[in-house]
This record gives structure tokens, sequence and C-alpha cells, in this order.
């Protein structure tokens, strides 16, 4: 397998169908996409198997509750490396993320060894977003610049790994669930030595389906981003 696209969902029903019908006009023969749903009340779960069955580059990771993004994208990781998989991708069902970028990340994954969707690099940006989404994204952004890393876009979730770098993290010591999981994977694969490459890209608002998104999440990333960098000093990560 080239690359294995890991799609989590919670409650993403109107999504799912678009979505997987879009990302298999855009990837390769060697691509296949992981659903990694949490039991959503919805229905999504049924929903995936049935495309599933139907779509022969789809599988589904079934989880038994909802335990945030970080640990679906964990699970999904190593399904990834479980499969051989060359690349392993993060991306989003409620099309933030445009699946007709998905080829771009990969191919910019043949000089980078993680390549982020960067809404604040020149080229990318933000669309329908209001003024306070917008202020806690870039605050966030500034907030992990200063205190972490140069990363224009640190807590976006369209993400390209190669292999080894999954293979190098400590995913067991990963605990971040919301924003603060892409700070964190970002974080230890630069302090690992890869190659983190940002390529411009737009994100839209949702348009149907909820956001996930809470202050639970937000207050995460306050406390665990100088956290992070203390344990940086202390050799731990
Ligand atoms: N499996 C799983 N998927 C989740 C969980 N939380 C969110 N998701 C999915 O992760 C993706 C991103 O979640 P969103 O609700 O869009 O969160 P967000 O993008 O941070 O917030 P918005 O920009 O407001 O949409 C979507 O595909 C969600 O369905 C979770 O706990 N488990
Ligand atoms: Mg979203």
């Amino acid at each position: 397998m080239r690359a294995l696209v890991c799609l989590p969902t919670y409650d993403e029903r109107e999504n799912l169908e678009p979505m997987l019908r879009a990302l298999g006009e855009v990837l390769g023969p060697d691509d296949r996409v992981l659903v990694i749903d949490d039991d959503s009340p919805d229905g999504t779960g049924e929903l995936a198997d049935r495309l599933a069955d139907e779509l022969p580059f789809v599988d589904v990771l079934h989880r038994e509750r909802k335990e945030g993004l970080g640990r679906a994208y964990l699970a999904g990781f190593r399904v990834g490396l479980d499969s051989g998989a060359e690349l392993v991708l993060e991306m989003d069902c409620d099309f933030s993320h445009d699946p007709k970028d998905v080829p771009r990340l990969i191919e910019a994954a043949a000089d980078a060894d993680l390549v982020l969707g960067s809404r604040y690099v020149h080229g990318g940006g933000v669309r329908d977003w209001g003024l306070v989404r917008r202020l806690i994204s870039r605050g966030a952004s500034i907030y992990t610049r200063l205190l972490l890393m140069p990363v224009r876009d640190p807590t976006g979730g369209f993400k390209c790994f190669r292999r080894e770098v999954l293979e190098r993290l400590d995913l067991d010591a990963i605990t971040s669930r919301g924003y603060m999981f892409q700070i964190e994977t970002t974080y230890r694969a630069r302090r690992a030595g890869f190659r983190v490459r940002e390529i411009p890209i737009t994100f839209a608002d949702r348009e149907v389906g909820g956001s996930k998104m809470s202050r639970g999440i937000v207050a995460e990333a306050i406390w665990k981003v100088p956290a992070l960098r203390l344990a940086a000093w202390r050799g731990r990560v």
C-alpha cells in the first residue's frame, strides 16, 4: 500500500458518502481509506460498513466509544503501520479539507517526512469562518510559535506522515485528544529530526453536521503547550 487516509467520524452521516466518493476520484490504485468511527449515534458506522462493501478501497475501524480525535487517529496509525502503508494521512470528514488536495499532500511527501496542509502560509487561507474561530485558530498558532516551534499552522488536521515518522514516535506516550494532538505529533516529529513541510490549503467551514470543537479542546492546548516544552527541557520528549 502507498497511502492510507485515516478519516475519523463522529456523526458524519451526511458527509461520509460524498467524501468517500470524492476520495475515490483522486486516490491511486495502491491507496486506501480507513474510516474510524466511534460508535456514532447517527448511524455513521453502519453507513460506513455498507459503503465499504461497495467501494473496494474502503475499510472501517469501529471503536466502542468517543474518546476524541487523538485516540481515533492513534488507532488508525497502528492499522497503517501494520498494513505496510508508506504514507499515512489525517483528514477531517466534514469537507473542511478538500479531497482534491490529497494528491498534493502525497506528492509533497516525496521530499518531506511530514507534510502539513497549512492555512497560514502564502496561498493558504480560511473560508466562511467568523471572527471568534479565526481568533482562536490564529491565537493558537502564535502561542505555539512562541513556546514551541516555528510552524505556521500547528493545529491543522490535514497531514501526511511518512511511515518512518510514526514508527519512531512513541505513540503510547501521546495522550492529547483535540487540537493539541496535532501540535504534539508535529512537535515530536521535529524533535526527532524529521523534515516538516507546510503546503498551502484553503480550509472551508463545514456545511452540514455539527462541530465537535469544545472549550475542553481549547483548554487542553493552552496548558499542554507549555507542559510539552517543559517535558522537552527535561529530555522526556
Ligand atoms: N472517531 C472520532 N472522530 C471524531 C471525534 N471528534 C471529532 N471527530 C471527527 O473528526 C473530524 C474533525 O472534527 P470536527 O467536528 O470537524 O472538529 P473541528 O474540525 O475541530 O471543528 P470544526 O472546524 O468546528 O468543524 C470530523 O470528521 C469529525 O467527525 C471523535 O471523538 N472520534
Ligand atoms: Mg471540522
